[in-house]
């Protein structure tokens, strides 16, 4: 919970481009913010930066000092951490059993694998985490305490202030998400790790990649080659498409890992395969290749399954990801096979769920695979927008978990006003309130907090071409997700949410983010 010396900031002006950041301004609003009036701390050309012995907080140092060393243009080294209470500098450090001097274990035993303590005072800041995730979050933190102007790309004059107080923080749920389909139009691995940053600021800790659809196929598999060079070979509208070599994905999966972000790759199964039987008709119904498909219907392709080839073809397929996945998940999609009936397409996905716990890993797929056999550990992702799903409470009672993505929530590809551009609005239209003012702990009828893993917000990419279309559709809507995967339901405030996002909004301009200047939000 808050301390009682925070105060909404509703009625506060907004924080034009240039005024240094509060330290209630963090988004997502930490557990517990307490400020110490006129204390800040100023980053000189002298600071340095700290961290306990071993790679581990040291590679959270150099990440902190990539960010910093541009725009303030201070040499920030990174030395090892002295004793505690050595005075100056930005230290991070580890207080986890297995890390770091005697003294710093006992201060922080007991805290939540992803929690971090930031101290702020005039004279040093230090980060205190368990774990080297619990410091990559407290820097997230630290970095909004800066002022916009250390987004730019250039260096910027001084002075380099941080307010000063504590920050106790964790998240409230382990699975904090953003989708990107990749499939209906591509996205070349630079606009994969740009997006990553942007989930990373957010403190989210899983990227879900669509890749593969009616579209697409993104990802290469050695042992079926043609999935990519001819299934990969268009998208939407028909543009040249393209997909991931296996050192490129491997290239997403660390970049998002140094970030603390576990890829979720999805092969959609048993539609959404159009790609895929294009090419390699042996694998449909009628055993005839399909033409390639560069429209945006969905529901009309589906593998054969009652062809042991197929399931060949799945365990292949899903045996090549898992070696390409550290994560534990591999989503298995299995939303809209329309032209499957029920017991068919029950039948699959229950074959389909064993070779994923074959290729030892756990499964994840969107709420219409809630009819199919409970799998060890299976995750369903709920994108209904409804708040009633008994098929869903039933596979939650035989000991599923659930991650929300409610459409007309979460769903990034929604238009937000008749007005947008860009998206659709099948799930409705999602200004950012909407998408901020529901809580996941409570959101299905009949599943209780504990079965809930967290939340995610898709982007779906029919309408989406460019690294500023999916901006503008992420920027405002992602970090009011983010805040409610990570902050305490205590702090749940749409009045306060909305001055903290609209901080946020210099920051992206200085950074180059495209952004929806949202009505709803007092920017500066
Ligand atoms: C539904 S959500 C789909 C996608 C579309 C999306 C467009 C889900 C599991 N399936 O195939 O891209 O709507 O909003």
């Amino acid at each position: 919970m808050r301390n009682a010396t925070f105060q909404p900031r509703s009625a506060r002006a907004s924080t034009g481009g240039d005024t240094p950041p509060q330290l209630t301004d963090v988004l997502p609003a930490p557990v517990r913010v307490e400020p110490a009036t006129g204390v800040e701390f100023i980053l000189t050309p002298g600071t340095t930066i700290r961290t306990t012995a071993g790679p581990a907080a040291a590679a959270v140092g150099r990440y902190l000092a990539d960010l910093l060393r541009r725009p303030t243009g201070y040499p920030l080294p990174i030395v090892p951490a002295g004793p505690a209470d050595a005075p100056g500098g930005i230290s991070l450090l580890l207080t986890g059993t297995d890390h770091g001097p005697a003294g710093e274990r006992r201060a922080r035993n007991g805290s939540p694998a992803e929690g971090y303590r930031l101290d702020v005072g005039a004279t040093g800041v230090v980060v205190r985490a368990r774990t080297a995730a619990g410091l990559f979050y407290g820097v997230q933190t630290l970095r909004q305490l800066l002022p916009p102007k250390i987004e730019a790309g250039r260096r910027q004059p001084g002075p380099w202030a941080i307010p000063g107080g504590v920050i106790e923080d964790h998240p409230r749920f382990g699975y904090r998400g953003a989708m990107l389909d990749v499939a209906r139009h591509f996205f070349a691995v630079p606009d994969v790790l740009r997006f990553i940053d942007h989930l990373a600021r957010y403190k989210l800790n899983h990227l879900h990649l669509h890749l593969t659809d009616d579209q697409g196929w993104r990802i290469a598999v050695d042992s079926w080659p043609r999935l990519t060079s001819v299934g990969g070979s268009t998208e939407v509208d028909g543009g040249p498409g393209g997909y991931y070599r296996r050192e490129e994905y491997a290239e997403i999966v660390a970049y998002a890992a140094a970030r603390h972000i576990t890829v979720v790759p999805e092969i959609d199964l048993p539609g959404h395969t159009n790609a895929a039987l294009n090419a390699y008709g042996e694998l449909a119904p009628d055993g005839e290749a399909p033409p390639e498909y560069t429209g945006t219907d969905v529901g009309f392709s589906a593998v054969d399954v009652d062809n042991e080839r197929t399931y060949q073809f799945v365990d292949d397929v899903l045996g090549e990801v898992a070696a390409l996945t550290p994560g534990p998940y591999l989503h298995v999609g299995g939303d809209e096979a329309f032209t499957l009936g029920s017991a068919d397409y029950t039948r699959f996905m229950d074959r389909v769920q064993r070779i994923v716990t074959g290729h030892g890993k756990r499964v994840l797929g969107w709420h219409q695979l809630a009819v199919a056999e409970h799998s060890p550990g299976r995750v369903i992702q709920y994108w209904g927008t409804s708040t009633e799903d008994p098929v869903v409470t039933a596979a939650v009672r035989g000991g599923a978990k659930l991650v929300l993505s409610p459409g007309n929530r979460t769903y990034l590809d929604m238009k937000y006003t008749d007005a947008t551009p860009l998206g659709k609005d099948w799930a409705g239209l999602v200004e950012v309130r909407a998408a901020y003012d529901w809580d996941p702990g409570s959101y299905l009828t009949g599943v209780p907090a504990g079965a809930v893993l967290g939340v995610e917000a898709p982007l779906w990419t029919e309408t989406i071409r460019t690294v500023s279309d999916v901006e503008f559709m992420t920027f405002p809507r992602l970090p009011a997700i983010a805040e409610l995967g990570w902050s305490p339901a205590s702090t749940h405030d749409w009045a306060d949410f909305r001055v903290r996002l609209a901080g946020q909004g210099a920051r992206w301009s200085t950074a180059g983010i495209t952004f929806h200047r949202s009505p709803e939000v007092p920017w500066a």
